[in-house]
């Protein structure tokens, strides 16, 4: 149908008038005087900057289409600080701008609670970074008490005894191998401790006071500080039980139970599994094994904001206003991970639920998908918080394996100006990639994304404190206050900290 058929059939209406604050033509009346916001086109688009720009108006907001002294708050998305400057310098504005320059998590908890809201220190963008935060990381042996919670510790990613933590990392994961929970989580605790020492370990006087170190670390500990290395470590690395095992977890949608199951049958190696015909695979297990060499390669960051990049484009494209993050790991501010885990929700009530087979059928439809297991949500909100510190949660969630185009990762690179040649080195022009897509309700998106954003340490110990030390459970959708018997409420991840009595962690000193 052309378009003049098109308009005979319907109504003639008056053409809307673009809103436009600084004129007398806004469509939609102002209901907060002095707040002039304004969108920052980079790295959003100007699809969806036009839309959350059409949706702050209607919510009452002024908004401004180009920069102007009028304008209060500048909101960027994905953007740091010193890149928003960078970009105002280059509009020559950066000595005049006098207004606070936020993250979109500000601006779409503004649209949420139908007002502007408290500006908070996680809402800001930092042109520098604050390098003074000084709770509880001890800079020499003798300047802190450390807590035994790593809920209680800044840890952040640059381990300066990694030595010690690489040693008891791998005891912790053969302990995990053999099955033995008890004495897999105390060598986690002990090399969690070690994580967070701002001062490396020099002498057994630097690890006497520390929790959670048993005689036995303690005796790893002081091998490697006499040796270079502990010869129990050497052993288990070397032992043929560990090397199948790390072989067999790696493949994607093997555990414990099949990497067991395969070690008695006597297979060893990847081609053992391989080349046995009559093998009864999962289709997850024949799609791990088939993608095996791009997934245990790791995903870079470059890799997995390609990945969000995708996975926004095409969710914006139905649901413009949805809030599309990357958690685990890269929030944590690691350069590598296993997988890229995304956590979706929308402030509109109920919005969400179609989010991910709308999402999974587009990715089908790009031929992007080489595998995908859709899990929808089991979640009871008559059940209260699982007691259990390792429990899974009960979100709508898909775990695919995803082929990502080697142009795509250039793309993203060369639009961040450092350009890093892509870790492929077959002809292939695509990689598989492992992302985790969590589709969570508004209103529980605070407790979500705490529990996604890890270290898996940092969460049990985190859950541990509540049950402990304040009478509460924790888990990925709730909080639980045992002693009043309410749950309490939570809209941002300090929120929780605070119910929780403690300190605010940010994501990137949470690498327990
Ligand atoms: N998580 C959780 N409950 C589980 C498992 C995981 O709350 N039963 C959280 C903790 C970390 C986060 O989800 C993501 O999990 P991983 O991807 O396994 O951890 P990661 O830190 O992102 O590790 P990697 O960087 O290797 O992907
Ligand atoms: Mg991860």
């Amino acid at each position: 149908m052309d378009l003049v058929r098109a308009s005979m059939l319907v109504p003639i209406k008056k053409k809307p008038k673009i809103a436009q604050v600084s004129t007398s033509f806004c469509r939609y009346e102002v209901k907060f005087k002095d707040v002039v916001l304004f969108l920052v086109e980079r790295k959003m688009g100007t699809s969806r900057r036009n839309f959350l720009m059409e949706l702050a108006r209607k919510r009452g907001f002024q908004i401004e289409n180009e920069l102007r002294d009028s304008v209060t708050h500048i909101v960027a998305e994905n953007n740091s600080g010193a890149e928003v400057m960078d970009w105002l310098q280059s509009k020559k504005m950066s000595d005049s701008i006098k207004c606070q320059i936020l993250d979109i998590s500000w601006f779409t908890e503004c649209m949420g609670a139908g007002c502007p809201i408290t500006i908070e220190s996680r809402h800001q963008l930092k042109v520098q970074e604050d390098c003074s935060a000084s709770f509880n990381m001890p800079l020499s042996s003798s300047c802190v008490r450390v807590s035994p919670y790593a809920c209680q510790r800044r840890t952040p990613l640059q381990d300066i005894n990694r030595i010690f933590t690489d040693a008891l990392d791998i005891l912790a994961e053969n302990y995990e191998f053999l099955q033995n929970k008890g004495h897999r989580v105390a060598f986690l605790r002990a090399s969690s401790v070690l994580k967070s020492l701002q001062f490396p370990i020099l002498t057994m006087k630097d690890v006497e006071d520390l929790p959670n170190l048993g005689e036995e670390m303690k005796y790893i500990i002081e091998e490697i500080i006499e040796d270079g290395k502990c010869p129990r470590v050497v052993e288990v690395i070397n032992s043929e039980r560990y090397k199948s095992f790390k072989i067999f977890t790696s493949i994607f949608g093997v555990g414990l139970m099949t990497a067991e199951k395969w070690y008695r049958m006597g297979f060893r190696t990847l081609e053992d599994i391989k080349n046995t015909q009559d093998l009864k695979l999962t289709s997850m297990q024949k799609h791990g094994l088939l993608y095996h060499e791009d997934i245990a390669e790791c995903v870079s960051k470059i890799e997995a904001d390609a990945v969000e990049q995708i996975v926004k484009n095409i969710i914006w494209a139905f649901v413009p206003d949805a809030v599309v993050t990357i958690t685990g790991g890269f929030r944590r501010g690691k350069n590598v991970g296993h997988d890229v885990d995304i956590l979706i929700t929308c402030p509109r009530k109920g919005v969400e639920k179609d989010i991910l087979h709308n999402t999974i059928n587009v990715l089908k439809n790009q031929e992007r998908l080489f595998f995908y297991n859709l899990i929808e949500s089991t979640f009871d909100e008559t059940k209260r918080p699982s007691k259990s510190v390792d429990a899974l949660d009960h979100y709508q969630k898909c775990f695919l394996i995803l082929k990502l185009l080697k142009k795509e990762i250039e793309i993203e690179t060369t639009s961040n100006g450092n350009w890093k040649q892509p870790n492929i080195t077959d002809l292939r022009n695509w990689k598989a990639v492992r992302v985790d897509l969590v589709v969570i309700p508004y209103e529980q998106y605070a407790f979500a994304i705490l529990g996604w954003t890890g270290s898996p340490q940092f969460e049990r110990d985190l859950r541990r404190y509540a049950t402990h030390e304040k009478k509460m459970m924790l888990d990925n959708h709730a909080l639980f206050d045992k002693t009043k018997n309410v749950f309490l409420k939570a809209r941002t991840e300090e929120d929780i900290f605070t119910h929780l009595g403690l300190e605010y962690l940010e994501p990137w000193e949470r690498n327990a």
